[in-house]
């Protein structure tokens, strides 16, 4: 039996996601319907030495809050349905801008590889992107690949592997806010920890909920609620 892991595809619109996602699942793409709601998720999957991989191709956002249903999906899937691994996919030719989503998406999970594409662009404009010097900054793998022609997907599949079976442990860089701000999380991590237990990131609900993110507080309801649901439904089978 193979290990199945999901790995989920995030990034602004226009970094190549689909691209990358139709050249590693080839022909055996669908799209699915996500939990009733009117965004559709693609999926489709790969096999890789002994295991399986399904991507999720997350709609493209240029944040990850409550600002649109594109942008809850998102980020609903990052955070309560928790992949294996979560791929940010970035344009090289503007990593900058880039950068910001791939910061929000290491503070909401563990498990991250930062992919570089288009570099065959950036290299035509003479731009060039030490991944290593990346990889050190932000505390998980950095790699470089061009979808269009399917450059560095042995490296970027040989990474994600690697991560699924442990011999690679990420440590996301966190951002660091101005004093007042991180005062302020100190003082209401512990109780948000109470409360999320260690389903999500204490310090990213701390940040949101500064943040006043309503929408965010009702899907946390519903999450929790529906765990303490799946409790039941497992006690009510062991007895
Ligand atoms: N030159 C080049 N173009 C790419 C590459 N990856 C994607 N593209 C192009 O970038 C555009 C946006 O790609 P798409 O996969 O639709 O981006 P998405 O919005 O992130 O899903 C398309 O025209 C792709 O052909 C790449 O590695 N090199
Ligand atoms: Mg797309």
């Amino acid at each position: 039996m193979r290990n199945e892991y999901r790995i989920a595809l995030a990034g602004n619109p226009n970094t190549g996601k689909s691209t990358l996602f139709n050249a590693l699942t080839g022909l055996k793409q669908h799209t699915g319907n996500w939990a009733g709601k009117t965004v559709a998720l693609a999926k489709g999957s790969i096999a890789y030495k002994d295991d399986q991989f399904q991507l999720i191709d997350l709609p493209g956002t240029y944040s990850l809050f409550s600002n649109s249903k594109d942008e809850e999906v998102a980020r609903n899937y990052i955070v309560f349905d928790k992949p294996d691994v979560t791929l940010v996919v970035l344009d090289a030719t503007s990593l900058e801008r880039n950068l910001n989503l791939a910061l929000q998406v290491l503070e909401m999970t563990k498990n991250v590889v930062i992919c570089i594409n288009l570099i065959d662009v950036a290299k035509e404009q003479g731009i060039h992107i030490n991944e290593q010097l990346l990889t050190n900054r932000l505390g998980v793998p950095v790699i470089k690949i061009s979808a269009r022609n399917k450059k560095g997907f042995p490296m970027l599949l040989d990474t994600i592997h690697r991560i699924v079976t442990g011999e690679i442990d990420c440590h996301p860089v966190q951002m660091k806010y101005p004093q007042e701000i991180e005062e302020k999380i100190e003082q209401i991590e512990p109780k948000v920890r109470e409360i999320v237990g260690d389903h999500v990131s204490s310090r990213w609900v701390s940040l949101r909920l500064l943040d006043g993110d309503k929408a965010l507080i009702d899907e946390i309801k519903k999450y929790l609620s529906l765990k303490r649901e799946d409790v039941n439904e497992y006690r009510t089978a062991l007895q």
